[in-house]
């Protein structure tokens, strides 16, 4: 054996490629080929040097011996997980030969894609397959999982606008963060919280649940899930009811106030404390305080949009802060989604023009349905190819969705850096690399920072790229073209509107050398988008009465692969209103179950990886103790959670960290390395939300029983 050439240690720039607000720049050390250390970027203002429990210890996923590493084809039954290694050139031939005698035989639509954010980069994220299935002809697959009807009622709202820098929040008096574990989800803004509260700011924190977030604010406002549009309402009656109001904000840059005070006057705090389990002075004090303690600031979680009125849940948020004038300063309004700020090129990766007219949309909520054929699409599933998602475990009805996956005549491929609760049930396996084998490019929904990622390794085994997936594809299936051949380089350069004015002086060149950079915009302690409206709405003011919702509900182009058309739904009252949570406690099912994100897990990334494994415990439900001991349930037994829908086993813990009522299982955890045949999702139903057809996972009752 010769010696390995050894060199001084490089470090490279990279980014966390996961689905989450913080977009953390990260720096790979990399000694003779390979990575040793991933840390934060200490110059990185959001990032401030600091990674978190998923990620600290990336270097262990990308050499994880569970790693696929070669195409794999199942030689055991569907779901068996058995597999044979085999070359890129059978993995290929043996799709394009499927593929083609499904469109022969079905038609293109008869394939669809299953996808959503296993990485979130612009070349290798949410659009990576666009272009290619829209050539194919394939179903057009909707992917509401998330913020789509927050998004929707947003918009309709006060447009799409960045709305608050998160670094501006230091300069906030009173925070509400509705619906959102901010430490264990969105970390890295805790810090400027945090700095606000040390200034004097009050944080008050609006949850079922008391988690880490709801353990460090100056009040935790428990709430019955699915309920906090009344809370909104009643707030908005409490605000126009006491003359809160800022009445010159809402005169120069708002419509519709009089017909918003007339409709909100019969919401009033006595009527919303029935609803949301908060008494009737407590909401008074909380419109009190917000109005009065300028700016005000509310950070919403993506889990507010989750039942089935989410939708108008957002709206009434949405018209909170500009009532009471929270807009005029840095620091006061509201924060969803950042990434509105971002000048991306979708369209160039979205590719609308491939589609052929017509082409039907599945959404993936229905996934087991449609694979069931309880959907009775026409023609049938006879495909589906998944990448950058594992369906089995985050998508509702899981038992459908693992009984269509184990159908002998479907054919599926997945693309997968792990053999996943998914990957089990291929027929095909293709070897997906890690971020630091991959170059990318990102925006942020959680802050105004591009990054680019450099690769810092060579691919691991026969791994590749999302990109070079669809390229190779695309040459198989004989797709000749240039959009699904550009580079990657090519698609860097494509990635944003470079000339746009929030990208003034950042180049590819100059993210080479920064690795990433400030979006072109006023600094945290200046910018204040809307002190003089300015909102991008049709009328540039925020709408409390929706000229948008004439046109009816919609999903915003972001969420359904390859379209940026609207396709307006059933016309949707302009006025903001109370959708009450669509499943009431009865007889049968009278806890009500949300399923919120993993503190150690990234949704179900890392839910098989043993550091991780061992911070977040074993699977677990959280019930009140009143509710055990009814049931006759005692902390660390295993119990079932069960509805018509399905159930799982999980060990109990008996906590008035939840009322009384509510029940609290995290998302994330392995069917295959759970106990029973099952997770969270086996119980969650497929319907949509009110808007934007997002989910409806708090809007969910079950019952909890001893095992
Ligand atoms: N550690 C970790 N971080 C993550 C992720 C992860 O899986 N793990 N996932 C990333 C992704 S994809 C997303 S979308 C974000 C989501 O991050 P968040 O927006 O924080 O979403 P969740 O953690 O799902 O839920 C947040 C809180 O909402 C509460 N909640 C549920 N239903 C209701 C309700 O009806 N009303 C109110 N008021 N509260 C409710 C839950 O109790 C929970 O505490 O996190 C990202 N960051
Ligand atoms: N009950 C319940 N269900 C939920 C939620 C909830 O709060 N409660 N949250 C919903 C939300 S907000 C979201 S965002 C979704 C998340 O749903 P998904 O985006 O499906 O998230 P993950 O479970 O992390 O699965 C992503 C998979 O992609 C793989 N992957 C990572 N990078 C790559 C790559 O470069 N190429 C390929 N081919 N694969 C890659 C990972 O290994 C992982 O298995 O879940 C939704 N489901
Ligand atoms: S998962 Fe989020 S907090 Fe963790 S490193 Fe990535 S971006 Fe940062
Ligand atoms: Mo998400």
């Amino acid at each position: 054996m010769t010696a390995a050439p050894t060199s001084e240690p490089t470090v490279v720039r990279a980014a966390c490629p996961h689905d989450c607000p913080d977009t953390c720049a990260m720096l790979v050390t990399v000694e003779d080929g390979r990575a040793t250390e991933v840390r934060g970027d200490p110059e990185h203002p959001f990032t401030r040097g600091g990674l978190c429990v998923k990620v600290n210890n990336y270097t262990d996923r990308v050499y994880s011996e569970g790693r696929v590493l070669h195409p794999l084809r199942r030689v055991g039954p569907k779901g068996s997980g058995r597999f044979e290694q085999i070359s890129w050139d059978d993995a290929l031939d043996e799709i394009a030969t499927r593929f083609r005698s499904v469109i022969a035989e079905h038609g293109p639509e008869a394939i669809m894609p299953v996808s959503y954010l296993g990485t979130e980069g612009i070349l290798n994220g949410l659009n990576a397959g666009d272009a290619f299935f829209n050539s194919l002809g394939a179903t057009i697959s909707e992917r509401t999982y998330c913020d789509s009807g927050s998004c929707t009622a947003y918009t309709m709202t006060i447009g799409a606008t960045a709305g608050i820098d998160p670094e501006s929040f230091v300069h906030s008096r009173y925070i509400i963060i509705w619906a959102c574990n901010m430490v264990s989800t969105n970390l890295h803004m805790w810090p400027f919280v945090a700095e606000a509260q040390r200034r004097g700011a009050k944080v008050v924190v609006i949850d079922p649940v008391q988690h880490r977030t709801a353990k460090h604010a100056d009040w935790h406002i428990p709430i019955r899930p699915g309920t906090d549009g009344a809370l909104a309402l009643a707030m908005m009656h409490v605000i126009i009811d006491e003359g809160l109001t800022d009445d010159d904000y809402v005169a120069r840059y708002t419509v519709g106030y009089d017909e918003l005070a007339e409709r909100v006057r019969d919401y009033t705090p006595e009527w919303a404390a029935r609803e949301t389990g908060v008494p009737a002075d407590d909401i008074r004090t909380l419109a009190r305080e917000y109005a009065g303690s300028q700016p005000s600031a509310i950070r919403i979680g993506v889990a507010i949009e989750r039942h089935s009125g989410g939708g108008q849940t957002v709206r009434s948020i949405a018209c909170l802060p500009a009532l009471v004038g929270a807009w005029r300063r840095p620091g006061g309004g509201l924060l969803q989604l950042p990434l509105w700020a971002f000048p991306v090129n979708w369209g160039s990766f979205m590719r609308p023009d491939l589609l052929t007219p017509g082409t039907r949309v599945v959404n993936q909520f229905h996934l087991g349905r449609a694979l069931t054929g309880e959907m009775d699409l026409d023609p049938p599933v006879k495909a589906v190819m998944v990448y950058n998602s594992n369906p089995v475990v985050v998508c509702p009805e899981q038992d459908k969705v693992v009984t269509g996956l184990a159908r002998e005549d479907l054919f599926t491929v997945v693309s997968e850096q792990f053999l996943t609760d998914t990957a089990e049930f291929a027929d095909i396996v293709l070897p997906a690399t890690t971020q630091l084998e991959q170059l990318d490019i990102m925006f942020s929904w959680g802050h105004f920072y591009v990054s680019l990622n450099m690769p810092a390794i060579e691919p691991q085994g026969e791994a590749v790229p999302n990109t070079e997936l669809f390229r190779r594809l695309a040459t198989r299936m004989g797709m000749d073209d240039p959009a699904l051949q550009r580079t990657d380089e090519e698609m860097v350069a494509d990635a944003f509107d470079w000339s746009s004015p929030a990208m003034a002086g950042i180049s590819y060149e100059s993210l080479r050398e920064t690795g990433w950079a400030r979006l072109n915009l006023p600094s945290a302690d200046e910018y204040a988008p809307h002190a003089e409206g300015g909102f991008p709405t049709p009328s540039g003011k925020c709408e409390f009465a929706s000229s948008a919702a004439a046109g009816g509900n919609f999903v915003v182009p972001l969420f359904r692969q390859g379209s940026n058309e609207f396709q307006p739904g059933d016309p949707v009252d302009p006025l903001p209103h109370y959708i009450p949570p669509r499943e009431q406690p009865d007889g049968h099912y009278r806890l009500n179950l949300i399923s919120p994100k993993s503190h150690a897990y990234l949704n179900s990334s890392y839910g098989n990886l043993s550091a991780q494994r061992r911070v977040q415990g074993d699977p677990a439900v959280t019930i009140h103790p009143e509710d055990a001991e009814e049931r006759g349930i005692v902390d660390g037994q295993h119990v079932r959670v069960h509805n018509d829908r399905g159930e799982f086993i999980v060990v109990a813990r008996v906590s008035d960290e939840v009322s009384r009522g509510v029940v609290m299982a995290n998302m994330g955890n392995w069917r295959s390395l759970s106990k029973g045949t099952a997770t969270v999702n086996a119980v969650n139903p497929f319907t949509f939300a009110d808007l934007g057809n997002a989910p409806t996972f708090s809007d969910t009752l079950v019952e909890v029983a001893p095992t």
